[in-house]
């Protein structure tokens, strides 16, 4: 083992994008200034039209976390029984299914990209199935075609909504959506301090359907209409002015950030791919939320957590996102759907996510590259 010196401060998985405090200052003043704070006031409402303007398709409200985002979204659809899951996502998707006292069940993901897999969910398809949840994973949207059909197929009864948990996407090149069958019924979006665009804490739900773009705004106003007029069950889902703000001025920064990160990710890229028994998994190349790498177990079983621990014995701190699987959380590690997931099981034995933003010096990448070259010639 070659031996490296330890970096003298922890290098995070993320860092914030944080503009000049010289183009913040002055929007905080703004907002305190007038007096407006929250309630879909005028900050708000701009930063809901640039956001719609990167989309590409849909209709997006804007809400004060992704979590709210994926409860508003899921109280506005009717739904019943159980909805199909991914368990490779981060807890607040399937969270959020039984909050609304609704039953989750898993089904497995595919090998290649790590999102559900059409195939398990149609094996998990019942009479009381109402909808399914599936969470674009590393910059790989899940097969919105496979999966919709499959919904199409599902029952008779009643529509199987589908419905995508996106709160890593919004980190990419504009347009977001390609096409609206990439939305689905709607899609969740995270604008949280760790994602690439961030309102400190913010999210949204896109959704290609007018009416139901109405419902969500609503719902995330408690279900009020007008002064005398409440319409039905809501939550408070409202972005402050000061998140608002703090977003406008992000916003200004996303493309710069997007062309850094992009730099930073063909770097590790071009010094990861060759590696044996390393696979990167970082979408198609206009992502950059997250560097992901794949230590194959069979090559080397246990190495995941060797690596994360070699990285983390010299300052670099990597995550494994998503581990431990949400059908592993005590919760739901009883249902019956959470046997049976041979693929993501791997996957969360195998994934480890390397740091990436904006801010973070090339000579770092190169440093932990050696780490994870080291690593693998062993
Ligand atoms: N669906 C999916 C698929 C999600 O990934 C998430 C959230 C949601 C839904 C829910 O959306 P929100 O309700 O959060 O909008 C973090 C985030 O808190 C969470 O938003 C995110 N996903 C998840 C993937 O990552 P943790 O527990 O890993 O966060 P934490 O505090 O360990 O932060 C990670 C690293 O980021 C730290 O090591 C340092 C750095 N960091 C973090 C914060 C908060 C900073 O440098 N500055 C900061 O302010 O969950």
């Amino acid at each position: 083992m070659t031996s490296h010196p330890v970096l003298p401060e922890p290098i995070y998985v993320t860092r914030p994008l944080i503009p000049a405090w010289a183009s913040i200052e002055p929007a905080l003043r703004a907002v305190f200034e007038s007096g407006t704070l929250t309630n879909m006031g005028p900050w708000h409402q701009r930063l809901e039209q640039q956001l719609q303007e990167r989309l590409g398709h849909g209709h997006l409200s804007l809400w004060n976390n992704g979590t709210n985002a994926l409860l508003g979204m899921l109280s506005q659809f009717d739904l019943s029984g159980e909805v199909v899951v991914t368990p490779f996502t981060f807890p607040a998707t399937v969270h959020a299914i039984a909050t609304l006292g609704l039953t989750p069940v898993f089904a497995d993901v595919r090998d290649d990209d790590l999102t559900l897999s059409a195939e398990s969910v149609k094996e998990r398809v019942t009479e009381q199935t109402s909808a399914v949840l599936g969470t674009h994973v590393y910059g790989n949207f899940c097969d919105t075609v496979g999966l919709a059909k499959v919904a199409s197929e599902g029952s008779r009864e009643r529509p199987i909504r589908v419905l995508y948990d996106g709160a890593h996407i919004f980190g990419r090149k504009a347009p977001v959506f390609e096409d609206a069958t990439e939305i689905g019924d709607a899609t969740i979006l995270s604008f949280h301090a760790t994602k690439l665009y961030h309102t400190v804490e913010g999210g949204a739900i896109v959704t290609p359907d007018a009416d139901q773009h109405r419902r969500f705004r609503t719902a995330r106003n408690f279900g009020i209409l007008g002064e005398e007029h409440n319409t039905g069950v809501g939550l408070n889902g409202k972005m402050s002015e000061v998140h608002a703000a703090v977003g406008t001025v992000v916003l200004d920064h996303l493309d710069q950030e997007l062309q850094r990160r992009a730099d930073l990710a063909a770097r590790y890229t071009e010094r990861l791919r060759d590696i044996e028994g390393i696979r990167i998994l970082s979408g198609d190349g206009t992502f950059h939320q997250y560097m992901t790498i794949r230590v194959d177990g069979r090559i080397r079983p246990g190495g995941r957590d060797v690596l994360r621990q070699r990285l983390l014995d010299h300052n670099v701190v990597s995550r494994k996102y998503f581990f431990p699987l949400c059908s592993d959380i005590d919760v739901y590690r009883d249902l019956p759907s959470a046997r049976g997931l041979d693929v993501a099981e791997r996957a969360a034995q195998e994934c480890l996510v390397l740091p990436l933003y904006g801010d973070l010096p090339a000579s770092v990448v190169d440093y932990i590259c050696d780490l994870v070259d080291d690593f693998a010639g062993e």
